[in-house]
């Protein structure tokens, strides 16, 4: 967005009504079998936007119950040729640039996230998450697998049935295409819990599925394959991940709620799991590194999205010699960033989602304080009565520190001092998650030999928040299993089957 003159830049859209508020199953829209609604609420300024049909267990039987009927062995999805799939998987990527602004809009009023942000990051990798797997979708084969010369074998990838995927609510039209994509490139169908605080954009995508089927001049997805469930987490997330009907579950949210899935799903029937939880990234910053390029970098990792990332930066452990020249420049730095309505093409930093998130993090700045942390930038809320944060900066941060130690999921970048690489190794590496590090130095030795030490799933080296739809994103330890993106998810979202032939006629 930076390169594009102001003038070029792209505006919301004015939404005088949502359309799209029902349960999506079969293609079509119903009302919660409850009769129960909730509403969905503009972080930016606490107002309803509207009322959303509130599914619950009985809902997503009946989702379940269309994505297993879609997955029957002589269905139209079963029978397709996979060319094909890739084909419907490119045209809904094309439908959601054609709505890319509509859909950033209402990306922002239900998160409160900044409109050029919504537009630049989520929709753009939204859509090559899309066209990516809809490659993806007539490559995805077995081998022939020599044994001996009296077997022939081969293994054949098969899709795993029926996929749950329960959304959160930083990343929500992103975090579904991580899901859905490989999901459906894989010929899977699949039943989607978008967040409780944020569930329009996917239900907009449901609008796109049923518009793709009833063109007349290509079939769209047939009913049954995407079914979209908005609800509770306690109410319908449990239900999916309890639910015997349902082969796979992938999941990005909490490590709490990540342990809860994981233990539903072995009570139930062993479901598949993949988890995509939280993270406490460190990122080590040597002193013979390019400095303001770092100090640009990580404060990006630390404030983008709110700090609502699984990958905010959130442990930077600077070297001492260049410690104190780090924070005064990172002080410089947060004075660029521009709080407002996240609707104006100016706004950098919006609100934080909901009550209870702003609560975590001002009881989290306050331990800093308490804590003997030094606050250097921000270090509270933005007026009275409102969600916004203002982008925070504590130095002098301890290892034992609540705010060294726990996800805070908010703007508050922590930094602490090292001396050397070995010690700042075992730093880094001592936490429960592991999910991304970065590393800053000039030295391609240096950074080859600590990316190797650090247990994350992605290192980044001199750079931050640099995610491609080709490589593969996940956790190590308390961040998660499995992986998204990349060849990677498909393993994620087949099953292997190795047929053997008997070769009763062999030389
Ligand atoms: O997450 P939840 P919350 C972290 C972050 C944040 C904290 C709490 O630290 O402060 O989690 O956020 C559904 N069975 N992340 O409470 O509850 C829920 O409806 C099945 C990290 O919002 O994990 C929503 O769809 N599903 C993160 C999704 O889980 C359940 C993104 C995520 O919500 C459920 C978000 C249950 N029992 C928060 N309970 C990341 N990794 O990016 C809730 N859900």
């Amino acid at each position: 967005a930076d390169k594009i003159p102001a003038s070029d830049l792209p505006q919301p859209v004015k939404i005088q009504q949502v359309r799209y508020t029902k349960i999506f199953i079969n293609n079509e829209w119903h009302m919660s079998a409850s009769g129960r609604t909730f509403p969905t609420r503009n972080p930016a300024t606490g107002d309803t936007i509207c009322e959303v049909q509130e599914a619950d267990k009985e809902d997503v039987d009946k989702a379940v119950a269309a994505a297993k009927a879609a997955m029957q062995l002589d269905s139209a999805w079963r029978k397709m040729e996979p060319p094909r799939r890739g084909r419907l998987l490119h045209k809904l990527a094309d439908l959601v640039e054609r709505d890319r602004k509509l859909l950033a809009t209402l990306e922002t009023l239900d998160t409160g996230k900044p409109f050029l942000q919504a537009f630049f990051t989520d929709l753009e990798g939204s859509i090559k998450t899309l066209h990516y797997y809809g490659g993806w979708a007539d490559k995805i084969h077995g081998k022939s697998v020599p044994v001996d010369e009296t077997f022939l074998c081969l293994t054949r990838l098969e899709p795993i049935g029926i996929c749950g995927a329960i959304i959160p609510w930083n990343f929500p039209l992103l975090m579904l295409m991580w899901k859905l994509a490989p999901a459906l490139s894989c010929g899977n169908t699949v039943v989607i819990k978008p967040a409780e605080q944020t569930p329009l954009t996917a239900l907009h995508i449901g609008s796109l599925i049923k518009e793709q089927r009833l063109r007349r001049t290509q079939a769209g997805f047939p009913p049954g394959v995407v079914n979209i469930i908005p609800g509770f987490g306690s109410t319908a997330g449990a239900a999916i991940a309890s639910h015997e009907g349902i082969d796979k579950v992938a999941f990005t949210g909490s490590t709490e709620v990540g342990q809860l899935i994981k233990e539903a799903a072995a009570k139930s029937n062993l479901k598949r799991v993949t988890l995509e939880l939280g993270g406490k990234n460190p990122c080590i910053v040597f002193a013979d590194c390019d400095l303001q390029m770092a100090v640009e970098e990580i404060q990006k990792g630390a404030f983008y999205n709110q700090g609502q990332c699984c990958t905010a930066a959130s442990r930077v452990f600077v070297q001492d010699r260049i410690y104190e020249e780090f924070v005064r420049r990172s002080i410089e730095n947060a004075k660029k960033i521009v709080i407002g309505d996240p609707l104006d093409p100016q706004t950098t930093h919006g609100p934080q989602i909901d009550q209870q998130q702003f609560e975590k993090i001002i009881g989290l700045i306050e331990s800093g304080k308490k804590e003997g942390a030094k606050l250097e930038y921000g270090g509270g809320a933005v007026g009275e009565k409102s969600l916004f944060i203002h982008p925070t900066i504590f130095s002098e941060v301890k290892d034992s520190m609540r705010i060294a130690k726990e996800e805070i999921f908010g703007p508050v970048l922590c930094i602490f001092s090292f001396k050397s690489k070995q010690e700042v190794i075992e730093r880094a590496n001592n936490s429960q998650y592991g999910l991304v590090s970065a590393v800053f130095t000039k030295s391609m030795d240096r950074a080859l030999s600590v990316s190797g030490a650090l247990e994350t799933g992605t290192v980044w080296i001199n750079c931050y928040n640099a995610m491609h739809v080709q490589t593969p994103f996940g956790g190590y330890k308390m961040s998660g299993n499995g992986r998204e993106l990349g060849e990677y998810a498909l393993a994620e979202y087949s099953e292997v089957k190795t047929v053997t032939f008997k070769m009763n006629d062999s030389m």
